[in-house]
């Protein structure tokens, strides 16, 4: 039986607190966000306990008014939603098996950043303050109509108004707002001057303190997008068999001359760059080199990139694993994620090894990466936050491109399915290990060819709130001219 350990023992990992610092629409709640969904898919558990959603409960559309630091209501309001939030939170370290735990809150002043990190010493937890101080305008505002266009405090506002009562919001808090200073050099702390511009770190002591400073500081909140695909069709998909290093097919090759296209109807940002990543394999080059010849972009190769190491099952077919080896066949299927092919990798090691791609791509602006199946599971786990159980099932069919847009509350996701015939190399769960070798969608063969005649396909939509649920997708119609 090859069913793994887990490949990095993460028990010896402490209880850590991550308190957030800065004012409204300093994108704390997007670094809350993404750091809570990165420790999640390292395996390390992790919560978001968000002061706003406390006070929320009883006060769902409170005006500027509300955040006056004058007016004794809200400040009380304001008080008991924190401590509500904190006593969860320490209610939730209980369980030692919870790790991070981050508190979303405005904590703008040293005696409430005092008041905390009395409590977390109390309960002997490890902190971290990470403070996002913004002083640039622009930056400023486009995070506000961002968060306007989709805080659940502005649900069905006129967004012109909204944005004016979020602006007056923002002054009530700057009268009485502290920055983190010396006087304060007991605490650990990050602090993000203008997203990443400048960055000061004090006293971190711990392994994981020491990593989510790292990821932290290489975020950034300029627009961009991320393009994600497999290779077009190989040589070994028409065979049915896993692994190997083939060529593509004639139709994968089809699939690659349309690339450029389906990138461009995609939607390319004006004026910015654009970098290719594919693995070292045959397949992800030959799949962007029309990419590169045609848009000019400059190519990277990543060992990481490469298809999940299936051992000594590499070449084989799912019907001659099944046959040479039943019980891993079933142990796969029992355990997907922490499966290890005898002599190769589990999804579980494959992320370990996607974590410097992960922190690569933050720090990059746009991506399109041209891998592999379990690859792009991998990484789109990583975005749309899909649970371990699920994320080695997720279909990810041939010749679609996926384009992930990072937001304020969610990574939107778009798919341009190119009409061009692949096999279905999908395998769910507890099914035979039969070949698919029907053509995928059932397109005639006659409206395949000429790129000019063939058809893109389109489909939205926006994540992160249906955690835990695997998108499903509609396609719909959008013909080329
Ligand atoms: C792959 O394509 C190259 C170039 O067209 C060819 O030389 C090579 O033999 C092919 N490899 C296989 C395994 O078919
Ligand atoms: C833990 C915590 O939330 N501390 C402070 C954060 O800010 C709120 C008000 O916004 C204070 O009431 C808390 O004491």
């Amino acid at each position: 039986m090859s069913i793994s350990p887990p490949s990095s023992d993460r028990s010896d990992v402490t209880q850590i607190v991550v308190v957030m610092v800065g004012l409204p629409a300093r994108g704390k709640s997007l670094i809350a966000g993404k750091v809570k969904r990165y420790l999640r898919w390292t395996s390390v558990k992790a919560e978001v306990f968000n002061v706003g959603k406390y006070r929320r409960t009883d006060n769902p559309h409170p005006d500027a008014k509300f955040f006056d630091v004058n007016n004794p209501e809200g400040e009380k309001a304001r008080k008991a939603a924190a401590e509500a939030a904190v006593a969860d939170m320490l209610k939730w370290f209980q369980d030692k098996d919870n790790k991070v735990a981050i508190l979303d809150a405005t904590n703008s002043t040293k005696s409430r950043r005092k008041w905390i990190h009395d409590k977390i010493m109390e309960a002997n937890l490890l902190h971290l303050f990470v403070e996002s101080k913004c002083d640039d305008e622009e930056l400023i505002m486009s995070n506000i109509l961002e968060v306007k266009t989709s805080s659940p405090d502005y649900i069905g506002q006129d967004p012109e108004a909204a944005a004016k009562d979020f602006r007056d919001r923002i002054r009530n808090y700057e009268k009485v707002y502290q920055t983190i200073d010396e006087s304060e050099k007991q605490l650990t702390y990050v602090k993000i001057i203008n997203i990443g511009a400048r960055v000061v770190i004090n006293l971190i002591q711990d392994y994981l303190q020491s990593r989510l400073v790292y990821y932290l500081t290489n975020l950034h909140i300029k627009p961009r997008s991320i393009w994600l695909s497999r290779h077009g069709e190989s040589e070994f998909n028409l065979e049915g068999k896993i692994g190997g290093d083939a060529n593509l097919s004639e139709r994968g090759e089809r699939y690659a001359k349309l690339l450029p296209e389906l990138v461009k109807r995609s939607g390319l940002p004006k004026d910015a760059p654009l970098t290719i990543w594919t693995s070292t394999l045959k397949r992800t080059s030959q799949t962007a080199q029309h990419l590169q010849k045609e848009l000019g972009w400059e190519k990277l190769q990543w060992k990481a990139l490469d298809e999940l190491d299936s051992g000594v099952c590499d070449g084989m077919t799912y019907q001659e694993i099944a046959e040479k080896y039943p019980e891993d066949f079933q142990a796969r299927d029992d355990d997907k994620y922490n499966y290890r092919y005898r002599g190769g990798e589990s999804y579980r090691d494959v992320v370990i090894r996607l974590e410097p791609i992960i922190m690569e791509l933050e720090r990059s602006e746009n991506i399109i990466i041209i891998t592999h199946q379990a690859i792009v599971r991998c990484i789109f786990a990583y975005f749309m936050e899909i649970p371990q159980e699920k994320s080695p099932w997720m279909e990810v069919p041939l010749h679609t491109l996926m384009k992930l847009t990072p937001k304020a509350y969610g990574t939107e996701v778009e798919r341009f399915k190119a009409d061009i015939p692949a096999v279905s190399t999908w395998r769910p769960k507890g099914s035979t290990a039969k070949h698919h070798d029907s053509i995928s969608e059932g397109m005639p063969e006659s409206v395949v060819g000429e790129p000019s005649k063939v058809g893109i396909q389109k489909a939205t939509n926006v994540n992160e709130k249906a955690m835990g649920e695997v998108p499903t997708i509609e396609m719909v119609g959008l013909p080329l001219p």
